[in-house]
């Protein structure tokens, strides 16, 4: 590549060609590693209609950005087509990409004012007339609005649009785009399920590994532009500048890409690196050391994103441990990167213990009282539920609970609690149902996208899935997670059915047939594991520690809240935790109509029953059936989807490539496996409670519940 001239048409020829071979290279020794993500750019089978459509490319423009622009499409379209394409400079190529200061064709489209005002990151791809000829034009404000406009369009071909009328203004509807890695300096992954960390702490920032490139590429490409490079658990070496080095090696790879970098900042970096006697947020000292901290950084890395800070949660240092309070302790650090322009990503995930508490109020408890009290750069991190990434919860009572705070949701994209990367579950249809919830804050139709949306400033977080493997997530289908994030963080309201079809198109096969089947799979996949770990609102019956396997039995974690028995309060009249007014009454939390939905026993979503109320094993469901029988049920029905998504997947074998088929299916013998213990764990142990047969149609437990109780699943 380094004898070509870049900027001229035979470099770029010739360079995509070469790209085009190591990036493939790869999958023509094996069928396909699952490498390249949804950033496959096999031959599409109407490779020969594109073919006339797209002859030549112009990309418009000077910057590191648009040198990403020109690769992504000379490696995208050669691909695709299944032929190379000039991507050169001149204004009667078919495809003109660039912004209207950097190319004049583009600036006499008199589209200046409109891209202007379209969204930072927003782009317009239109199918143009030029004299007798009709030109597809990409366009944006900005060069990573024209990154971003550049995937959309190979996406386009990727899932075989056609192109004859393109009119497309996007935009991102959140502005801070987060990915949080719950990565340890020494390379673990905390709740990481697909290897090693991807940050090579050891080798940076001597060694860059070219893996970097293609994490921010697979980003870009979705319209993530943050990544959190450190655990929120944080080690406070991070800060400093042997670290910091480091963390701008990274930073220098993702800024083509649109990425800031941000880090998980220790609350007492002050007393463990400044040697200071305290970490108050309130001391002139420790003001003064996160102020120089804070220029140091962004000397550094000048579009350094900012910090989130875990603080007074789970053992973590934090402003109340100076008896400060939680706006004293973000709005210090606010403070610091204000001159900046970053910001604080404050985390909600606050559960102190206090006698006949409900952890599932206590994040309310301990932030409400602080709504219009955080810093302008501020932004409060909030679980999608109120406890933790359950396999189902309802909507955390903090969305729409801040009218006058920045609130950003966290999603969890690693599987902490549904069964790591060994089960196959397609979590949009979860946080769907999460950003449809009606908060009610201003009336009906308030729903949680809508309200994070409506912000001054607006974003999202998602934990991570990623890791060194090979296949980035650890399981070939769990890359729609990472996929799904990402299109839900550019627009809430984007259906599950439309993400699931483009990224198995992307990702997969073009087969018609077989593109339905995987996408109803995915679409049933998240029932199905709260059918078989948690139905009707049972939640967090996971094995202590590291959360895999069943056992609702648990009871000798040194916290109350860390227990399977705290949540689902089996015993002899019935199950479930009691939060209306005759128990935590955290219900109250929510605004009155929901609350009055999910209080009253007969309104209460099923979905829910357990999670609001704690009721009689004899409670007559909707079916018609007992509580005891109707719980039964949806366990054996976890357990029949997986085993008919088993024979659902072998009939695909031949439409996938032998590698990905054969990895999928031998995760899907250990999905099934696990699904089984599952239903047989909680339903002997509920049984004791119950008292009551197994209603026809569920299957007979292979052990006795001592079997269950003695040993783990393995995982
Ligand atoms: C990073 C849960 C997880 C912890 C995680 C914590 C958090 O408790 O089990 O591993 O810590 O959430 O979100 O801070």
């Amino acid at each position: 590549m380094v004898y070509f001239k870049p900027g001229s048409t035979r470099y770029f020829v010739k360079a995509s060609f070469v790209l085009f071979v190591l990036f493939c290279g790869i999958s023509a020794v094996k069928a396909d590693d699952g490498y390249r993500l949804w950033l496959r750019y096999d031959k599409v089978p109407s490779a020969d209609k594109y073919r006339d459509r797209i002859q030549s490319i112009a990309v418009h423009g000077k910057s590191a950005t648009f040198d990403a622009i020109r690769r992504e499409l000379s490696v995208g379209c050669a691909g695709l087509l299944g032929t190379s394409i000039v991507v050169g400079d001149r204004d009667d190529a078919s495809v003109i990409v660039g912004t209207p200061q950097t190319s004049n064709f583009i600036r006499k489209l008199g589209w200046v004012i409109e891209l202007q005002r379209i969204e930072p990151g927003g782009y317009r791809i239109r199918t143009v007339r030029d004299g007798n000829r009709s030109v597809i034009v990409i366009a944006s404000a900005t060069d990573v609005g024209t990154l971003y406009g550049t995937f959309h369009f190979l996406r386009l071909l990727q899932t075989e649009q056609p192109l004859a009328r393109l009119h497309l203004d996007q935009s991102p509807r959140l502005s801070f785009r987060i990915l949080n890695h719950w990565d340890n300096l020494d390379g673990s992954i905390e709740r990481g399920y697909a290897g090693k960390s991807l940050w090579n702490w050891s080798e940076l920032p001597a060694h860059i590994d070219p893996r970097l490139t293609d994490y921010a590429r697979a980003n870009a490409s979705i319209g993530i532009n943050g990544s959190v490079l450190n655990n929120v658990n944080a080690n406070a070496q991070i800060l400093t500048a042997e670290y910091l080095e480091k963390v701008a090696a990274i930073a220098n790879v993702f800024r083509p890409y649109g990425i800031r970098v941000y880090l998980s900042a220790r609350f007492s970096a002050p007393i463990e690196l400044g040697k200071l006697p305290t970490a108050d947020p309130l001391d002139r000292a420790v003001i003064e050391w996160w102020k120089a901290k804070a220029d140091e950084i962004y000397k550094l890395i000048p579009d350094f994103g900012g910090f989130v800070v875990k603080a007074n949660s789970e053992g973590q240092p934090g402003p109340r441990t100076y008896s400060r309070t939680h706006a004293d302790g973000a709005n210090m650090l606010a403070a610091a990167l204000e001159p900046h322009l970053g910001l604080v990503i404050w985390r909600a995930f606050v559960y102190d213990m206090k006698p006949g508490y409900d952890r599932a109020g206590a994040a309310y408890e301990n932030l409400h009282p602080f709504d219009g009290k955080f810093a302008r750069n501020v932004l409060l991190q909030v679980k999608n539920g109120p406890i933790d990434f359950q396999p189902r919860e309802p909507f955390h009572p903090l969305f729409g609970g801040m009218p006058q705070t920045q609130v950003i949701p966290e999603l969890q994209i690693t599987q902490e609690y549904l069964g790591f990367s060994n089960h196959f579950v397609f979590l949009a249809t979860m946080w769907r149902e999460f950003f449809d919830s009606d908060t009610y804050a201003d009336g009906r139709g308030s729903t949680v996208a809508k309200e994070v949306s409506d912000k001054y400033l607006s974003g999202i977080s998602g934990v991570a899935n990623t890791g060194s493997d090979r296949n980035w997530t650890g399981h070939h289908m769990l890359q729609a997670n990472w996929y799904a994030f990402g299109r839900l963080a550019w627009n809430p309201d984007t259906s599950s059915e439309q993400i699931a079809t483009e990224w198995t198109r992307m990702t997969l096969t073009h087969d018609p047939k077989a593109v339905a089947t995987i996408v109803r799979m995915m679409l049933g996949s998240h029932e199905a594991v709260v059918n078989y770990m948690t139905p009707l609102g049972l939640h967090h019956l996971f094995w202590g520690g590291h959360h895999y396997g069943p056992a609702p039995w648990w009871d000798t974690e040194k916290r109350d809240d860390w227990n399977p028995v705290y949540y689902h309060k089996a015993d002899a009249f019935g199950i479930g935790f009691d939060r209306t007014k005759t128990g935590s009454n955290t219900v109250s939390q929510y605004h009155p109509p929901v609350r009055r939905q999910f209080e009253d026993l007969q309104r209460c979503p099923e979905k829910f029953l357990l999670w609001f109320h704690h009721v009689s094993w004899d409670h007559k469901m909707k079916s018609g059936r007992t509580l005891w029988d109707e719980m039964a049920l949806h366990y054996q029905e976890g357990v029949d989807w997986v085993r008919s998504t088993r024979a659902t997947w072998a009939d695909l074998r031949g439409v996938i490539d032998d590698e990905r088929y054969t990895a999928v299916s031998d995760k899907l013998v250990i999905q099934e496996r696990d699904a089984v213990w599952w239903r047989d764990a909680c339903l002997l142990y509920f049984q004791t409670f119950a008292k009551r047969p197994l209603p026809a149609g569920v299957e007979k437990p292979a052990h006795a519940l001592a079997d269950y109780k003695a040993k783990a699943l393995d995982y």
